[in-house]
């Protein structure tokens, strides 16, 4: 069960973070009334927040989720693989240092964003992408087997259709994944039970489970319906600013 998240409202500096999606700018009011609903989601979910302050030198610093991996009670902050991204961390070293002492960190020259990590009930997954490096990965590899979590990779450089693992994964609970089609065969996940996500549902993949509530983006009548059939109370939510910046549910925040 989680007890609290991170969260960090997006500054007006928003539209100049990255993307890889021609979607249009975001609408910065719209994107913080997204995030307000998003925030009033995590409350109703049972979460105490800790809401940092926007910070505008950092466009993309609402994605909190990619600067630290909270696993196994410990707190490990993120070697962001985006250079724009790199000074996101500070912030969050502050706000996790609180509550949990002493913080590991990846160096140089690793790289790790918060968005390839999937945990799955004592498994890790950890992606490789364009952000993630292999010696981020075996950095993260080894702080989690000090803490007795186990992990293996799951390699998505060079596919070109999603940016983060998590863009495309979700762990649900009950050993269930929901996956993209194009990651639904993959060897990495066999033995889950599997709820493949259509090709035109994709952004659906990034839903996030909150103890007795999954986060899902509006838009998804398939997905949607079939989480619902498995017995699960979803709370819908508009992620329309955020996709435009390819950020998903999952980004938002750092949930503990
Ligand atoms: C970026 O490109 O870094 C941001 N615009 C989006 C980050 C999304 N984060 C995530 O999926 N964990």
């Amino acid at each position: 069960m989680f007890s609290h998240a991170i969260v960090r409202p997006p500054a007006p500096t928003y539209a100049d973070g990255l993307t890889s999606v021609s979607l249009g700018a975001p609408d910065f009011d719209l994107a913080l009334e997204q995030h307000e609903r998003y925030c009033a989601a995590l409350e109703r979910c049972g979460l105490e927040l800790i809401r940092l302050a926007p910070d505008p030198a950092y466009p993309d610093s609402t994605f909190v989720e990619d600067t630290a991996i909270l696993a196994a009670g410990g707190a490990i902050v993120t070697r962001p693989g985006a250079p724009s991204r790199a000074g996101e961390v500070a912030a969050i070293r502050e706000a996790l240092a609180r509550r949990f002492g002493e913080l590991a960190e990846i160096a140089a020259p690793g790289t790790l964003d918060g968005g390839d990590i999937c945990e799955a009930d004592g498994h890790v997954f950890i992606g490789l992408s364009a952000r993630t490096n292999e010696e981020g990965a075996r950095q993260l590899a080894d702080w989690l087997a000090a803490r007795g979590l186990g992990s293996s990779t799951v390699d998505i450089r060079g596919r070109g259709d999603i940016l983060h693992l998590k863009s495309g994964i979700a762990y649900l609970g009950e050993r269930r994944l929901a996956l993209i089609s194009s990651l639904a065969g993959h060897e990495a996940f066999r033995g889950y039970e599997i709820v493949e996500v259509a090709d035109e549902e994709s952004y659906g993949a990034n839903c996030v489970r909150v103890n007795d509530a999954i986060l899902v983006a509006s838009g998804h009548p398939r997905l949607n319906a079939a989480l619902r059939g498995l017995g699960y109370e979803l709370i819908e939510l508009d992620m329309s600013e955020y996709r435009k910046q390819d950020g998903g549910l999952s980004c938002l925040s750092l949930r503990f």
